[in-house]
């Protein structure tokens, strides 16, 4: 009996020792994230699936891409931020130049374009000005680029932001936060209730903007990743058919916005799925669209 517990001790004391070995080394193989710089996250590299079988056809077809890791803004960039950079810089933004605008009229449902309408006052001169901790809208593409090579920083491609809003892990669900739009008795996210374009009950709190960070983050720390404002990404929109071809912008050419906005209704636009995609040309300003900005990371 003696004898049978101590070889039983000996191989146990040698599966503890292996166990300790293998997690130190695991340990040592796996080095701390590199810190983000302040107001971003790091989203690691990874191979992850782009597109949807079950989204829009400009969605498809779906393919893997791998991503190398990089640093995000953890939200859209503000009305406060945007005004730092136009007070340093003394930028002027293409509504301004243009003298007009793209808004969303809430009682005739239409778009139009409104005289003074710019990312201080996003649905005209006469209507309220956007608060600071608001995500910036009425800001073109252009003028989305401008503020990232400002802050030492550049737009994501839409692939990197598909890949963030998948947690950098392929993740499957159809919002960043999973597959509800409502979990718990609580809006995930600033989108439309109600019945679009002219009937929004605003059930989540929001006819309009919402401020940054107001409906939680996602496991990478990310808020606003589905929901308030379409964001500017980098790329110039093209069929997924066509990547990876020469392409020779031309005057009708649009850039992609990912994220959707707080005028998506699920029933109508949808927007605010991982794999959906939106257009718009590059000068053009929105009162439902802004960006945030991404800078390289170092390799894993
Ligand atoms: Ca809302």
């Amino acid at each position: 009996m003696r004898g049978g517990a101590s070889k039983r001790t000996v191989v146990v004391l040698f599966a503890l020792i292996i166990a300790t070995m293998g997690g130190c080394r695991q340990s040592r193989a796996l080095p701390a994230p590199p810190a983000p710089p302040p107001g971003m996250a790091y989203i690691p590299g990874g191979r992850t699936r782009i597109g949807s079988v079950e989204g829009l056809p400009q969605e498809q077809p779906v393919f893997t891409a791998d991503v190398k890791p990089f640093f995000l803004d953890i939200h859209p960039v503000t009305v406060a931020q945007y005004r730092t950079f136009v007070e340093a810089t003394g930028y002027v933004t293409q509504a301004e130049t243009l003298g007009d605008s793209a808004v969303f009229d809430f009682i005739t449902g239409e778009w139009s374009l409104v005289k003074g309408a710019t990312w201080r006052h996003p649905f005209g001169p006469d209507q309220p000005a956007a608060p600071d901790d608001h995500p910036v809208t009425q800001v073109s593409w252009n003028d989305a680029a401008a503020y990232c090579e400002w802050a030492g920083k550049r737009l994501p491609t839409e692939i990197e932001w598909e890949h963030a809003a998948r947690n950098a892990k392929n993740s499957g669900p159809m919002y960043a936060w999973g597959d509800s739009l409502i979990l718990n008795g609580r809006h995930m996210a600033n989108t439309w209730q109600g019945q679009f374009p002219k009937f929004n009950t605003a059930a989540d709190g929001y006819l309009t903007t919402s401020p940054v960070g107001a409906f939680g983050a996602t496991p990478l720390g990310l808020t606003d990743m589905g929901g308030n404002v379409w964001e500017w990404v980098d790329d110039w929109f093209r069929p997924y058919t066509e990547r990876g071809k020469p392409y020779h912008p031309g005057p009708e050419s649009e850039r992609v916005q990912r994220g959707g906005s707080f005028l998506c209704d699920p029933s109508v636009c949808h927007g605010y799925r991982v794999s959906a995609r939106m257009k718009s040309t590059p000068e053009t300003g929105l009162c439902h669209t802004g960006f945030r900005c991404a800078r390289d990371a170092p390799v894993e």
